[in-house]
């Protein structure tokens, strides 16, 4: 049986060569900008999904436009930013952050999911004429794979 990409569109979220290519390209656009699109993308998760509150209840504020909001949105999409350089191997590149997540934060990695779809939420909404269906896709793999490698961790 053959199995790749070709055949199994909608199954497979291993990323392409085409795939990476398409992520970098994107990115080079969101690079400088982690600060913005990271408070928009953790202030969406933490409305639409109160759960995730429960994470951050040392904060002050968990309010969209808050202080710590701010912050920590430009950690983790700075994160991501040093993901897209670990493209080619995301187990390794994010195993300290897997650990950190798994043992310190006992962060349930089903968050995982849940915040890159807030981020791709947010990428779409900033770039809408970039975010057609072949970057969609793409990030959407990419995503996928990072909260995967995040999960790497807990097994
Ligand atoms: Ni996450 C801290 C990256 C998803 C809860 N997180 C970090 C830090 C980075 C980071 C970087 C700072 C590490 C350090 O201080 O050394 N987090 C990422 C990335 C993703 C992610 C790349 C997914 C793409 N984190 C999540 C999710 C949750 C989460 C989904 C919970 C819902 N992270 C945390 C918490 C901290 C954290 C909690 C510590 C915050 C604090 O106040 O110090």
């Amino acid at each position: 049986m053959v199995f790749n990409n070709q055949s199994n569109k909608g199954r497979m979220t291993s990323l392409s060569a085409k795939d990476k290519d398409t992520v970098k390209a994107f990115w080079a656009k969101v690079s400088g900008k982690e600060g913005e699109i990271g408070a928009d993308a953790l202030a969406r998760m933490l409305v639409v999904y109160p759960q995730t509150k429960t994470y951050f209840s040392h904060w002050k504020d968990l309010s969209p436009g808050s202080a710590p909001v701010k912050k920590h949105g430009k950690t983790v999409v700075t994160g991501v930013t040093e993901a897209v350089g670990k493209i080619d191997d995301l187990t390794a590149g994010l195993l300290n952050l897997s650990e950190l997540h798994a043992f310190t934060l006992k962060v349930d990695p089903a968050n995982f999911k849940i915040l890159g779809h807030n981020l791709i939420v947010v990428l779409a909404i900033k770039f809408p004429n970039d975010f057609t269906p072949e970057v969609h896709v793409a990030l959407d793999k990419f995503l996928a794979s990072v909260a995967r490698a995040l999960s790497e961790k807990y097994r």
